[in-house]
C-alpha cells in the first residue's frame, strides 16, 4: 500500500499497517484456504473448525470451554469485569491485572524505582521515596540512607459503607514497616509513610469500612526505646512491643493524616494477618498471632531454632482491638512515641480496648465474613479453620467470661464461649475469602488446594452450617487467595484466584527459578474449576484485592498542567508558547514544553556546578501521548503523561554535551525528539 509522505509523518502508517494485518486475519477466520500460517504452532492449515484446531494442538474439549470463558479479545476491555490489585512482592511495586483475562495491565512504581515511568530517577518521585525513610520507623544505616527495597504484601482498597469505592489503594512494605498510598485517578503513588515504632510489618494493611483508617501492625516486635540491644533477646518480654496502627485517611485526598492517627501498644507476640470488622463487628480489628512463646532462636547458642520454639504451645492468640473505643480515649490517655500517639498496653486493657482469644496451632490468616459476624482463622499446623462469632465475643466480654489473663494482664476469652464452629478443611489452612452465597474459601498450603465450606447463619441452618462442600487442587503451595470483592460486605462471587508459590512443571524451563503461579478458579459451577494459569515472573506477590471494573473512574489525560504529586495544577506548568529559560545566580530554571515531536527549548546551556531546575509540561491532550525524558549519564529518566507537569532538579556537575531524549516511542519522529544539555566550565 502506497503512503504519502504526509500520512507517514502524521502517523497513519500504523493504521494502514493494521489494515494489511486485518486482511490476513480475515482470511484465516473466514477459512479462505490460502494456507496462511497462524502463529507457527502445529496448526498450519486454515480451519475454523474449533475441534479440529484443538485436536491438532493436543487440547482437550474442556480446554476450549476454559479458553472461551477467559479470552478477552483486543479492543473489548469491558470483557474484563474486574481489576485485581496485586502486591508486587519483592519488586516493591503494585501490579494491576484484568479478570478473567489475567493479563497484566500495569506495574505501578511504589517503594522501588521504576524506570519506565521514571519513578525514582530524578523527578519529584525521589522525594516521595526519600520521605518514606525516616528515623521514626527505626534506625537507618547512614551508608545506605534511603530504603529502596521493599516487600509489598497486602493491598487494601478504600471503602465506603464496606464496599470498594475505587478511589485509593494502600500497600504495605513487610520488610521495613512502611505503607504507601496510590491514587486510582492516575494509578500513581502519592505518599510513602515510614510508620513510627514499626521496624517490620506483616498483618495487613486493611481499610476500615468507611476508609476511616488503614490498619498496619508489627510483625517481629519492635525494640523499645532505651533498651540495650545486647541483652534485649534474653529479656524479650520486657524489651519488645508490638503496635497496632490506625492511620487516619484524609477523606478528600486519601493521604495519611498523621495527627489523627494512633497506635495501640501490643505484647511482643508476633502479630500476623489482620482484618477490619464490618457491619456486626464494625469498630473492631482482628489480628492473628504466632510465637506467643516469644522464642527468639539461638540455634548456635544451645537454644531450639525459632520454628521449634514458636510451635510449642497448642494455642496462640487472636487479638481483638476495639478502635472505636480507642478513638474515644486517645485524646486523653495516649503518650507520644516517635511522633505517633500511642495508647499504652495498660490503658488499652483498662479501657477494654484489647482482648485475646485462643487460636489453635500456629495461626496465620484472620478474615472477617461479609456480614461481619464470623472471623475465620486458619492454623497452619491444624487441619481446621476456626470460626469465631462476634455476637459470642461481645457477650463473653460483657459477662467477663475470661479463662485467664496473659502475663501482661490482657483478658483471654474462653475458647468455647467465642467459637461457633470448626471445619476440617485439610492440611495447612492459611487465608479465607468469601462469596455472595455464604461460603468461605480457604487456601490449603500443604495440600495445595482450595476448600469451600458453608459458614453459619443467616445463610445456613444449624444443620447445614460448617460443612465442607468442595475442594479443588491448585498448583502448587497456595498462599493467599482472593475472591472478587471478597473482602467487602457484598462479595461478587464468580472467581477465586489462587496465588501459588510454586510452579514446578507448569511452565517451560527457564532456569533454576520458576515463576509464581496465579490460577483463576471458576466458582459458578457445581464444582470449582481451574480455568487458567498465569505466570508472574517478577517477584512473589502476596495478596491481591479484586474490584469490579466499573467502580474505577480513572483519568485518560490529566487536566492541563497537573502536578502528579499534588493532583492540582502546578504554578510552574506552562501552555504552548510559555517556554523560557530563567537564570537566577547559579540556578538555571527551564520552563519546557513537551509534545510530538520536540522539547522546547531543545538546547540548555549551563555552567558546570550550576543547579538546573527543569519544569516540564506535556502540553498534549491526546490520551496515551506520553513522552519520556532522560539525561544520559546523570541517572535521570522519567515519563510525562499528557497534561502532566513534572519537575527535575539536579546539579550539573559533569562537564560535557549530553543528548537528552524522549524515551517513549511517541511518534514516527520519536527518534528526533531530542536535544542538548551543554555543561561547560
Ligand atoms: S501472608 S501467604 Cu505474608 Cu499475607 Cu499469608
Ligand atoms: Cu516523545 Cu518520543
Amino acid at each position: 500500500m502506497a503512503l504519502t509522505r504526509r500520512e507517514f509523518i502524521s502517523g497513519t502508517a500504523a493504521g494502514a499497517a493494521g489494515l494489511v494485518v486485518g486482511g490476513v486475519v480475515g482470511n484465516i477466520i473466514g477459512g479462505g484456504g490460502d494456507g496462511e500460517t497462524v502463529g507457527g504452532g502445529a496448526v498450519t492449515g486454515v480451519s475454523s473448525d474449533i475441534t479440529a484446531i484443538a485436536e491438532a494442538r493436543g487440547l482437550e474439549p474442556g480446554d476450549i470451554a476454559k479458553a472461551v470463558k477467559t479470552f478477552v479479545p483486543g479492543g473489548r476491555p469491558e470483557l474484563d469485569e474486574f481489576y485485581v490489585f496485586s502486591s508486587g512482592g519483592h519488586s516493591g511495586q503494585l501490579m494491576v491485572m484484568g479478570v478473567p483475562s489475567m493479563r497484566i495491565l500495569k506495574i505501578i512504581g511504589v517503594f522501588t524505582p521504576e524506570s519506565w515511568q521514571g519513578w525514582g530517577y530524578g523527578s519529584e518521585s525521589d522525594a516521595v521515596i526519600k520521605a518514606g525513610t525516616t528515623s521514626e520507623g527505626g534506625p537507618v544505616s547512614p551508608s545506605r540512607p534511603t530504603l529502596t527495597w521493599a516487600d509489598t504484601h497486602h493491598p487494601a482498597l478504600s471503602e465506603t459503607d464496606g464496599e470498594y469505592d475505587g478511589r485509593w489503594v494502600y500497600i504495605q512494605d513487610r520488610a521495613n514497616g512502611r505503607i504507601a498510598m496510590i491514587d486510582l485517578r492516575d494509578f500513581k503513588t502519592k505518599q510513602i509513610y515510614d510508620v513510627p515504632n514499626l521496624v517490620s510489618s506483616h498483618g495487613g494493611c486493611f481499610v476500615t469500612p468507611n476508609s476511616e483508617y488503614v490498619h498496619i501492625s508489627t510483625k517481629t516486635p519492635t525494640l523499645r526505646d532505651g533498651v540495650d540491644p545486647a541483652s534485649a533477646l534474653e529479656n524479650f518480654a520486657d524489651s519488645f512491643r508490638g503496635y497496632s496502627t490506625f492511620l487516619a485517611i484524609n477523606p478528600q485526598t486519601g493521604r495519611f493524616d498523621i495527627e489523627r492517627s494512633f497506635q495501640v501498644e501490643l505484647p511482643p507476640y508476633t502479630q500476623d494477618l489482620a482484618d477490619a470488622g464490618k457491619l456486626l463487628s464494625f469498630g473492631w480489628v482482628f489480628i492473628g498471632s504466632y510465637n506467643t512463646e516469644m522464642a527468639y532462636g539461638g540455634n548456635l547458642e544451645g537454644n531450639p531454632p525459632i520454628e521449634v520454639g514458636a510451635s510449642k504451645a497448642d494455642f496462640d492468640y487472636l487479638h481483638m482491638v476495639n478502635w472505636k473505643k480507642a478513638e474515644q480515649v486517645v485524646g486523653t490517655r495516649s503518650v507520644m512515641l516517635n511522633g505517633m500517639r500511642v495508647i499504652p498496653l495498660d490503658v488499652a486493657i483498662e479501657e477494654g480496648i484489647l482482648y485475646l482469644a485462643p487460636e489453635p496451632r500456629s495461626p496465620h490468616g484472620a478474615d472477617v465474613s461479609p456480614n461481619g459476624r464470623y472471623i475465620v482463622v486458619g492454623g497452619k499446623l491444624d487441619p481446621h479453620v476456626t470460626i469465631y462469632d462476634i455476637e459470642m465475643i461481645e457477650k463473653a466480654i460483657a459477662a467477663q467470661d475470661f479463662e485467664a489473663h496473659d502475663q501482661y494482664g490482657i483478658p483471654i476469652l474462653r475458647f468455647d464461649s467465642v467459637v461457633s464452629g470448626r471445619v476440617e478443611v485439610g492440611a495447612g489452612p492459611l487465608h479465607t475469602q468469601f462469596d455472595d452465597k455464604g461460603y468461605g474459601y480457604t487456601s490449603l498450603f500443604l495440600e495445595s488446594a482450595v476448600a469451600k465450606y458453608s459458614l453459619g447463619a443467616p445463610d445456613f441452618t444449624a444443620e447445614e452450617s460448617y460443612k465442607l462442600v468442595d475442594k479443588v487442587p491448585v498448583h502448587y503451595n497456595i498462599g493467599h487467595l482472593v475472591a472478587m470483592e471478597g473482602d467487602t460486605v457484598k462479595p461478587a462471587g464468580k472467581y477465586v484466584i489462587a496465588l501459588n508459590k510454586w510452579s514446578i512443571d507448569r511452565y517451560a524451563g527457564i532456569g533454576t527459578l520458576n515463576p509464581q503461579n496465579f490460577q483463576l478458579v471458576d466458582l459458578t459451577g457445581e464444582k470449582m474449576e481451574v480455568l487458567s494459569d498465569t505466570p508472574i515472573g517478577m517477584a512473589e506477590p502476596h495478596y491481591v484485592q479484586a474490584i469490579r471494573a466499573d467502580r474505577i473512574k480513572s483519568w485518560d489525560v490529566y487536566p492541563p498542567g497537573t502536578d502528579q504529586l499534588t493532583m492540582q495544577p502546578s504554578p510552574h506548568a506552562i501552555a504552548d508558547g510559555g517556554e523560557r529559560i530563567e537564570q537566577n545566580g547559579t540556578t538555571t530554571e527551564v520552563y519546557m514544553s513537551v509534545k510530538r515531536s520536540n522539547f522546547k527549548p531543545d538546547i540548555i546551556r549551563v555552567k558546570k556546578g550550576d543547579r538546573l531546575v527543569l519544569h516540564l509540561t506535556n502540553v498534549e491532550v491526546t490520551p496515551d501521548a506520553t513522552h519520556g525524558f532522560a539525561v544520559p549519564r546523570y541517572n535521570i529518566s522519567m515519563s510525562i503523561d499528557p497534561g502532566e507537569y513534572a519537575r527535575i532538579e539536579f546539579v550539573a556537575d559533569v562537564e560535557g554535551a549530553f543528548a537528552m531524549y524522549c524515551t517513549e516511542f511517541c511518534s514516527a519522529l520519536h527518534l528526533e525528539m531530542q536535544g542538548w544539555i551543554i555543561v561547560s566550565a
